[in-house]
This record gives C-alpha cells, structure tokens and sequence, in this order.
C-alpha cells in the first residue's frame, strides 16, 4: 500500500472536518483471464492489486454530508433525503449510488464525511471504480455499524454501478477488490459468488500491466449493449445465462441470430472454457498453455467480442513479437485501458522499453507500464 497516500488522505481529512477518521485501502484488480464472462455466470480470474482508493470516513454533525475527492480537489455537499443521479461520468456518483442502495435496504445511516484519493488512473481498466464503491460502503458498515457482510456490501457496490454510475457490470471488480487474497489469483464462480484461491508464482515469468492511456468514449454504452446481446441469445436458448449453452446449441439457433450477435455469444462460450483451463494450466505450473489462452482470448475480444481498440491490439502485436512474452491480452471492459502480459523476468525490462517505443512511435504518445502485486481485499488501515 502507498504510505504516501495514507497520509495524505488522512491529512486533508483532519484539516477539512478536524475529527480522527477511520482510514480504509480498497485495492483495484486485475484479471489474469475470463473477460465479459461475469454477467453471464461464468467464470472470471481475477486478483486484487496493491494500488487502489485509500478512503477516510467519519460520522458528521452537520445536517448534510461531505465527501472530498482529493485528486481532484473537489468537494460535494449532499443531504441524504434527496439523493440523485448527477451526470454521466461524476465521481460523486459512486457515493450517492452507495448511500442510495443502503437506502433501499433500509440500513440507516447519519450524515457523514469522507476524503479519498487514490494511485490508479481512472480507465486504466483496473476498477477503480469497485475500489470506490467498496471503500465507502466498507467505511460506512464500520462507522454506522451496519452488520453487513462483505457478500452483501459486493452487492451493494454493484448496484450502485447500475443504478447511479449505469455501467451494467458483473460482479468480478467488486468481488476481487473486497475478496483479495495477498499473493493469490481467485477462481470465481460468478453464479455462486464463490471463488477459489490460486497463489501465484509464476517463477521466472511475471505479469506486467500496459496502460495505453486512453480510454475511448462509448465504452460504457457498447458495455450494455453487448451485456444485452448475450442476455438475449441465452433467452433464445432458453438457459438462464450463456454459461449454461454449448457451442452445440448455439449452432442451433445461428439462422435465427445476425452473425456478429452469434460470434459474440460463442466469444463467451469459448471464452468461459478458457477460464476454467487456464486455472487447469496454472495448477500444473503449465505456463506455455496459459500463455495461448491468454493470447486467444484476446482473439476473441479483438475479433468477435470487438471490445478492443487499435492501442490495445498494437500492444498485444508487440508482445507476440517478442519469445519471452508468453501471453498477452487486453484487459477489463475494453475501449482503452491495460494489457497483461505473462513476460520472462529476465528479458522483461527490455520487453518493457521495446513495447514503450514502439508504441510512442506509433501514435505519438506514452503508454505507461506497471509491475503487480497481489494484495488483500478492502480492508480497515490501523493507524
Ligand atoms: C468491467 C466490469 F465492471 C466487470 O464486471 C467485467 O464485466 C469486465 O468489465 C469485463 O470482464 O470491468
């Protein structure tokens, strides 16, 4: 965790509400394999990282709350009976969709202030989003001793996606954000909201992020729109999500759907299975048929999901160019954001600088190259 951050977070807390607040970290995640398969019950491998949202929270005596965006230097002041949406793409929505949904639980909670800020670029397709979302409802069930469990605060964050931020997104950022386990990848089922930790050692071989730094606008619509497809196909097939179909049964119905809609189906049929092979792979310390999967998955992304854009593909074109690069794909939501990439220690400094160059030179701007570390879920910083 960024010390530095605590103590700046902590710090415009005190000077801002001048009481001692309860500091929380609340990671982002990355996600090694199983791309647009949470919303389709499928199976997702994701971990939580060590950058993420540090939050400071406390009750307040005030008749409204606050809550101070320290990277932005923003502040919003809101009182809890008329809570509202406000436009699309406000951080503020993440707290007012929070509050709302312990609203629609009847979990009552007083006024309050909260300071966060946090160490991974908004659209780097690391969910800093879930870490927000998390860290408050986290700091609220503290504060106000709410008695949720963290299934239900997962569940609760991700509605405030919905209904506030109106991304329709799966529970997997949530789930790896809250659920994290030091060094360990997570297996999870998102049909059952379980998961199964994997410790990750990938012993000369590493992960290492790339931020194209760019995040294409639309993202969030084509977002929806492809969570539809899919719920559409999986009723045309009578199953309750496409996690229950088979490539079999998709042939099936291939007359009755436009053939993009039928790509993207099988894209998450075929892309559920490698899911479960890569944790097959991984088991067996397997790391060459990782590596394909993560290739092929982002195959399939770029071509029958079509959730890629030309900065990721030229990326993952890179990495294919190099032997040490194992496996490379685009990661997250898509439009924009990180590829991962299963590298060779010894030869990933140079991967590093080839990828950073080529890709200056190529469109004229620097993408940004993170190391990981697999971290724990959200949880209270002792002070
Ligand atoms: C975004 C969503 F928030 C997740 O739920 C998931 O669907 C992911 O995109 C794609 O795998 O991060």
């Amino acid at each position: 965790m960024n010390t530095k951050l605590v103590n700046t977070i902590k710090n415009s807390f005190l000077n801002k509400f001048k009481t001692e607040p309860v500091m929380i970290f609340s990671p982002g995640r990355i996600n090694i394999i199983g791309e647009h398969t949470d919303y389709n019950d499928g199976f997702v491998f994701p971990a939580a990282v060590d950058k993420g949202i540090v939050a400071a929270i406390q009750k307040s005596d005030s008749n409204t709350c606050v809550a101070y965006a320290a990277d932005k230097d923003e502040t919003i002041e809101f009182s809890l009976y008329t809570l509202k949406p406000m436009a699309k793409g406000s951080w503020q929505n993440y707290i007012l969709g929070v509050v709302s949904e312990l609203q629609n639980r009847s979990k009552l909670i007083g006024n309050f202030n909260i300071a966060f800020g946090g160490d991974i670029p908004g659209g780097a397709g690391m969910s800093s989003s879930a870490a927000l979302e998390n860290s408050v409802v986290f700091g609220l069930n503290e504060i106000f001793n709410l008695g949720l469990s963290k299934h239900e605060m997962i569940l609760i964050s991700q509605k405030a996606e919905h209904n506030y931020v109106g991304v329709k997104c799966g529970i997997m950022d949530q789930y790896a954000s809250m659920f994290g386990i030091e060094n360990n990848a997570l297996l999870l089922d998102c049909r059952t909201i379980k998961s199964k930790p994997f410790e990750i050692d990938f012993k000369d071989y590493e992960l290492i992020l790339i931020n194209t730094n760019v995040k294409h606008s639309l993202s969030d619509s084509a977002y929806n729109d492809r969570r539809s497809v899919c719920e559409s196909v999986a009723e045309m097939l009578n199953v309750k999500a496409l996690r229950d179909a088979t490539e079999f049964d998709l042939e099936t119905i291939k007359d009755k759907i436009t053939p993009e809609n039928y790509q993207k189906a099988l894209y998450v049929i075929q892309e559920n299975e490698r899911a479960v092979r890569a944790s097959k792979a991984m088991q067996q310390n397997d790391l060459e048929t990782l590596g394909k999967l993560i290739y092929a998955s982002h195959e399939g992304l770029q071509n029958q999901y079509k959730v890629s854009c030309e900065e990721l593909d030229f990326l993952v074109e890179q990495a294919k160019m190099n032997e040490h690069v194992l496996g490379a794909r685009m990661m997250g939501g898509g439009f924009g954001g990180c590829t991962i990439n299963l590298v060779s220690k010894k030869e990933s400094e140079n991967f590093k600088k080839q990828a950073s160059e080529a890709y200056k030179a190529k469109f004229n701007k620097a993408c940004s190259v993170y190391a990981v570390k697999l971290s724990d879920g959200t949880h209270l910083i002792n002070s």
